[in-house]
């Protein structure tokens, strides 16, 4: 399997569809669709044609569209056929497509080629993923950031500038006695790198919260047994997903829904009472409570309003808890000791708990909105790199220190997958007048 092979797949979804897209890349790309499209234009254009077997009898027709490479997603020549989305069309042109030597593209081929051919680097395939999957506002709005260069734009130019600095202090210690190099350089250079290092440190944490909506905001109900939660879940997601009942220790596992919420993803869980138990079934679903409460973004902590308060001290301290009365419609005007009181059968307090919960979530969106944040595996090449430059910055001895700081860029260089470091030395040293 090379880049040589020319490859096809439909990119648009599953047939019967209105219209259904063929993309074809690869070296042999032009030829092939010249046996099934008379006329094929050699420039960017798209054209209505009739699409035939080898054999000229008619499979459809259909608009085609050329891409010559360089300047198409891969990189290579492209032809996307646009027919109409049966699956005995889509067949038909896949048969003639094979026996023309071309094979069908393993999942993901077409940007892994893109990728090569250095269309795009590996944030912006990551983020071209993510804005794919992409189900609500929020997750499409990380995705576009970073599927549009944003991100990778933010990375390079640290790297650019730690091996510029690098490069400032390298010159300084081969060529102190020389006249034409930029003077006493090295107060700026350490400004500079411990402006970076602060940036470094607060994207570390914008990452680590963008899970939180790439994936969900974790919001976790948890109460003593018989608080009303397994009721205030159902409620919430106006469905039967938790059985209610009114014995105490009726839910025993996590129960997880997700809701779309202001374009928030959520993700609900619905977890056992808490209480002293001999149970070993409800002691193990007391456990993945707490487990679930420790790892939410938000506790929403129930209780029967006017009960005997309880002692849950099952999440960290610090997070994000709102306390929560229940069963209102049973203690009409008491309550004040909770955030928020609720009843389902009157419905009251459910719309203030859903706009308390996206009012949590859209403090996370907005400590990462403007830094687009990337994933979890950015966030490990990040720490590498704020780690050397607290070396670098620490450091003594200035050939130590400006090798903390290339270990620095190369960490931040190794999330694109594209930055050489060596290279932009060369760029950056052809900027000074050394050896001129
Ligand atoms: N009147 C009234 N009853 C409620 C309300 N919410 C829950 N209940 C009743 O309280 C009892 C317990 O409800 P559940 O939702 O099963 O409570 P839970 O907290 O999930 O209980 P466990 O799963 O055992 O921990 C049931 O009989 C519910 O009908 C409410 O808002 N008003
Ligand atoms: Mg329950």
């Amino acid at each position: 399997m090379t880049d040589l092979d020319t490859i096809f797949a439909l990119s648009s979804g599953p047939t019967p569809s209105g219209v259904a897209l063929i993309r074809i890349s690869g070296p042999a790309a032009f030829h092939a669709a010249g046996f099934l499209v008379e006329n094929l234009p050699q420039t960017r254009s798209m054209v209505l044609r009739s699409i035939r077997r080898r054999n000229k009898e008619l499979i459809d027709s259909g608009l085609v569209l050329v891409f010559p490479g360089p300047a198409s997603f891969t990189g290579e020549d492209c032809v996307e056929l646009q027919v109409h989305g049966s699956r005995a069309v889509v067949n038909a042109i896949f048969s003639e497509l094979r026996a023309l030597g071309l094979r069908p593209a393993e999942a993901g081929e077409f940007t892994q080629r893109a990728f090569n051919n250095g269309k795009l680097d590996l944030v912006e395939v990551e983020g071209l993923g993510d804005l794919i999957s992409a189900e609500t506002e929020m997750q499409r709005r990380l995705a576009i950031e970073q599927s549009a260069g944003g991100l990778s734009k933010r990375y390079n130019e640290w790297a650019i500038a730690l091996t510029r600095a690098r490069a400032l202090i390298e010159a300084e210690l081969d060529f102190a006695d020389e006249d034409d190099v930029p003077g006493s350089v090295s107060q700026q250079v350490w400004t500079d790198v411990t402006r970076i290092a602060l940036e470094i440190d607060r994207q570390i944490t914008a990452t680590e919260r963008a899970g939180s909506v790439r994936d969900a905001f974790k919001v976790v109900i948890l109460g003593p047994p018989n608080a009303g939660k397994s009721s205030f879940l159902n409620a919430l997601v106006d469905r039967d997903v938790a059985i209610v009942t009114e014995i105490a220790g009726t839910t025993r596992d996590v129960i997880e829904v997700d809701l779309d919420l202001d374009g928030f993803l959520v993700r609900l869980s619905d977890t056992a009472g808490l209480r002293e138990t001999a149970d070993l079934v409800e002691q193990e679903g007391i456990r993945r409570a707490r487990f679930a409460a420790e790892n939410a973004d938000l506790v929403l902590l129930l209780q029967e309003i006017d009960s005997f308060p309880e002692q849950v001290s099952a999440f960290r301290s610090g997070q994000s808890v709102l306390r929560i009365g229940t069963k209102a419609d049973r203690h009409p005007g008491q309550g004040g000791d909770f955030d928020i009181c609720v009843s389902v059968e009157t419905g009251e307090g459910l719309d203030r708990v859903r706009e308390a919960i996206v009012e949590r979530a859209g403090l996370n969106w907005a400590a990462i909105a403007g830094l687009g944040a990337g994933r979890l595996r950015h966030v490990s090449h990040l720490q590498k790199a704020s780690h050397f430059l607290e070396e670098a910055l620490q450091g003594s001895e200035l050939d130590l220190r400006a090798e903390s700081l290339r270990l620095a860029a190369g960490s931040l260089g190794r999330i694109t997958g594209r930055v050489d470091v060596e290279d932009m030395l060369d760029v950056i040293f052809s900027e000074f007048c050394i050896g001129k």
